[in-house]
């Protein structure tokens, strides 16, 4: 079964699905696999592998470690067209949405998509939105992104439903890694009472409270990395949010 196909039959039976995100550039290899199991065993119910910047030798020596020690899917989060490499799954083949730069847009795609296709990965098409953080976070940056206040709900909205409309798989709304503040919930509800299509929603989650809310709000994806780079127990760590992302419907 492809990867989109199992989240959207998780997202219909257990009302949303929880992911834990690897950065390649903050561990080893084996403290990635590590965290990796933790989080299966845990019941995560994908990796994704990637973030901003990311170095093209750790991201593939990190993919290919990861895929043979866990059974879950894996997906690359590319920081840029070096993220692509064949140890995984699928990947987010994402456009930002709201970058100012044709590059985040449309040619990045545009230069990695034989590679895709080569890798024999499954793109899962994404359109990316950063929304305002207290701190400019790296995605920020290097995406050259015009970022949406986050007092803005209707200017988010709009954005999620053009994605819908122009025949994207998933809207992804970014607070950006480590976010003093999680996207609000706000947003979120008009959002999903607008469009159709799943939503993803990253950037400081920390605890299962605030994924319960997110998903209660709309979210039909959490997204979760720095926690459990953070935390002494991941699999308890995890654990716990993913209670509170199954528990929102
Ligand atoms: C970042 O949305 C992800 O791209 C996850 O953010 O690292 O803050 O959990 P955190």
């Amino acid at each position: 079964m492809k990867v989109k196909e199992k989240f959207e039959e998780m997202i219909e039976k257990e009302g949303a699905c929880h992911l834990t995100l690897i950065d390649p550039d903050e561990q080893t290899p084996k403290e990635s696999v590590k965290m990796a199991k933790e989080a299966e065993e845990a019941g995560t119910d994908g990796i994704m592998i990637g973030g901003s910047g990311v170095d093209q030798d750790s991201t593939r020596k990190t993919c290919r470690a990861i895929k043979k020690a866990t059974d879950i899917p894996k997906i690359i989060f590319p920081g840029d067209t070096s993220s692509i490499n064949k140890h995984a799954d699928a990947i987010f083949f994402m456009s930002l949405l709201n970058s100012r730069s044709r590059y985040w847009l449309s040619m990045a795609q545009a230069f990695g998509s034989f590679s895709v296709k080569k890798a024999g990965l499954e793109p899962i098409s994404v359109g990316y939105l950063i929304l305002e953080s207290s701190n400019k976070t790296s995605v920020e940056f290097y995406g050259d992104a015009n970022i949406i206040p986050r007092d803005k709900h209707k200017i988010t909205a709009a954005f999620c439903l053009a994605a819908q409309y122009m025949g994207m798989d998933y809207a992804y709304l970014e607070g950006g890694s480590g976010a003093a503040e999680p996207v609000p919930n706000k947003t979120i509800k008009l959002i999903k009472s607008q469009t159709e299509i799943p939503l993803i929603v990253g950037g400081g989650i920390r605890d299962g409270k605030t994924a319960k809310e997110k998903v209660k709000a709309g979210a039909d994806i959490i997204v979760t990395g720095t926690i459990a780079e953070e935390t002494n127990d991941v699999k308890k760590k995890i654990r716990e949010i993913v209670k509170g992302t199954k528990s929102g419907k």
